[in-house]
């Protein structure tokens, strides 16, 4: 029996740093259809988003507090700092993914470029490139904070590193992604060392079908 019920399909990114948290903290979870258009599934996410977790009678949506959640009402390695300062910066990485790294590496790279054609529509060009020119200077600010810093908090692997792999781990296979990544070899060794974490290979998922965004 699962601890856990999550709604959401596999190759999304949020999903699947949900994924990687229950992977973290050794929590077993059944992965369930959001089914979209639902009246069940809108009783559950009224914004019609996935993930969506339920822990018994307890429901939650928003990735990042669901990873909250798993990290603090699980035993397991923490997830969060412990020190003041270093938690306040993981709240700000995780912020900052939110607000202008989805909207610009996944909504205007990754889904046009894997799931708009899956969906048979075309690849709007020009959104790819202005996005991967912002991607550039975002890439940027990654590699001065990873700049003598193992991970996004600082010295210990966080909630920030776990919602910003998966979108990071699409854009390496885009075309644009050599070129984003060529010369940030902070961002590169970063990269590889939470790629190279069991629960990011244990979860890493096929490449997405034409109803996953
Ligand atoms: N703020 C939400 C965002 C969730 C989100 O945008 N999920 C995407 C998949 S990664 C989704 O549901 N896409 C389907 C759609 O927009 O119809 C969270 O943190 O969980």
């Amino acid at each position: 029996m699962s601890d856990i019920e999550l709604y959401g399909f596999p190759p999304s990114s949020y999903t699947w740093s949900a994924r990687i948290a229950c992977a973290e903290k050794g929590v077993s979870y059944d992965l369930k259809d959001p089914e979209f258009g639902t009246v069940l599934y809108s009783k559950l996410h009224p914004f019609s988003k996935m993930p969506v977790m339920v822990h018994g009678d307890f429901k939650l949506y928003e990735t990042s507090a669901m990873l909250r959640y798993l990290d603090t009402a699980f035993e397991g390695p923490s997830l969060q700092p412990a020190d003041v300062k270093a938690a306040a910066v993981m709240d700000q990485w995780i912020s900052a993914y939110n607000d202008y790294v989805y909207p610009v590496i996944a909504i205007g790279m990754v889904i046009q470029r894997v799931v708009v054609p899956m969906r048979g529509g075309v690849t709007d060009e020009e959104l790819v490139k202005t996005s991967a020119e912002k991607a550039s200077h975002q890439l940027s600010v990654l590699e001065e904070a990873l700049t003598g810093n193992d991970y996004l908090a600082g010295e210990s692997y966080s909630l920030a590193d776990i919602i910003f792999a998966p979108i990071l781990w699409y854009l390496a296979k885009l075309p644009e992604g050599e070129a984003l990544y060529r010369d940030r070899p902070a961002v590169l060794a970063w990269r590889e060392r939470i790629e190279s974490r069991a629960a990011f290979i244990d979860t890493i998922p096929s490449m997405p079908q034409a109803n996953a965004a």
